[in-house]
Order: C-alpha cells, then sequence, then structure tokens
C-alpha cells in the first residue's frame, strides 16, 4: 500500500511533472473567447435543458483573465458545457481547473460541481455549498482505442441531481508523458 502511495505520489510531484507533460489541449480553456450564450470552443447539455433548469455563459466572476464560465441550476438538474478533444490511446492523461460554488444543493446522489470526461465515471472532487475558488485535478489513462473524449465543466452528475451555481475557471487538459502508476482509472 505505501509502496503504491510513494510510486503515484512520486509520478505526481511537480517535479516530475514539469517537463513531461504536454501543452494544454483545450480551446478558450480561461473562457475569454466568446459572447455571453456562445463560448468560443464549448458546447451546452443538460439532462433537462430548457432555460428553468439550465442557464450558462460567461461571467465577470472569474479567477484569472475578463471572464469565467457561470453554470446555474435554478431547479435541481445535470448540466455541463464541453468540449471534443482528439486524444491518443492507452496515455495518461491529467484534467484539472478551478471551481467556485454558490449554494450548490444535492436532491439526489452525492457529487456537486466537478469537471469531468462526459459518458465516463472519470472526474475531479466535486464542490457543494458555498466556496471560494478552489483547485481539482484527476487523473487517468485512456483505453488502447480510444481517439477523442468530450470533457466537462458540470453541476451535477450520472444519478446527481443538483441545484445552485458553479464557475469555472482555468481548465487545463494536459497528456503527462510518464508511465502511468497502476490502479488509475481507464476510459
Ligand atoms: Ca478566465
Amino acid at each position: 500500500m505505501f509502496k503504491k502511495f510513494l510510486k503515484i505520489s512520486l509520478f505526481l510531484s511537480p517535479l516530475a511533472l514539469g517537463c513531461s507533460q504536454s501543452h494544454d489541449l483545450l480551446f478558450n480553456s480561461g473562457f475569454e473567447s466568446g459572447s455571453e450564450q456562445t463560448i468560443d470552443g464549448w458546447k451546452p447539455g443538460a439532462s433537462l435543458n430548457n432555460p428553468d433548469r439550465f442557464q450558462y455563459g460567461l461571467d465577470t466572476t472569474r479567477r484569472s483573465g475578463e471572464h469565467a464560465l457561470k453554470i446555474s441550476n435554478p431547479q435541481p438538474n445535470d448540466s455541463w458545457v464541453s468540449q471534443d478533444v482528439p486524444v491518443k490511446g492507452g496515455r495518461t492523461y491529467k484534467l484539472s481547473g478551478w471551481l467556485k460554488t454558490e449554494n450548490v444543493q444535492l436532491t439526489q446522489g452525492t457529487v456537486g460541481a466537478n469537471l469531468c470526461v462526459v459518458g465516463s465515471f472519470i472526474r475531479t472532487t466535486s464542490l457543494k455549498g458555498t466556496q471560494g475558488w478552489t483547485q481539482v485535478v484527476s487523473y487517468f489513462k485512456t483505453s488502447p482505442d480510444r481517439t477523442a473524449l468530450s470533457v466537462a465543466c458540470r453541476l451535477g452528475f450520472t444519478n446527481s441531481a443538483v441545484s445552485g451555481t458553479a464557475w469555472f475557471d482555468d481548465v487545463e487538459f494536459r497528456e503527462i508523458r510518464l508511465p502511468a502508476p497502476p490502479g488509475l482509472p481507464e476510459y
């Protein structure tokens, strides 16, 4: 157990990551480009997709630059703003970003605001309630035949119904060019 922890800790250390990760594979990952409801490079989606349930857009509450992405669920929902990204099979990837929440409440499930890979169970830790800007991160491995996937800023999850507001900024998606430690989730 300790050996495994040590291996993952070394793998994730800033020194090891510094020289061995790709550039950010996302376009407009700081949400600086677009108009209010048209966010360059990103597209919206929701389990219940109507304005009573799901609102999104660029907002001046931000961590960097001039804007961040804001997602609001006035009533419980699972909603997201996603971007398709080409990937290579059998590689290790890091998904990270900054989240802020206001009155995020769950009526079903356990997952609040998070970053995730759509259609999988790969996601970062989630934020609930009201919280200031917090960094979240997730590592995973692609399956051998994977050529693309969709990265999402999400308020809710499969089987998690969530109301409230979340902001997302400085999202990054990078390939990690180190052998994957054992135990990483695969998609
Ligand atoms: Ca920004």
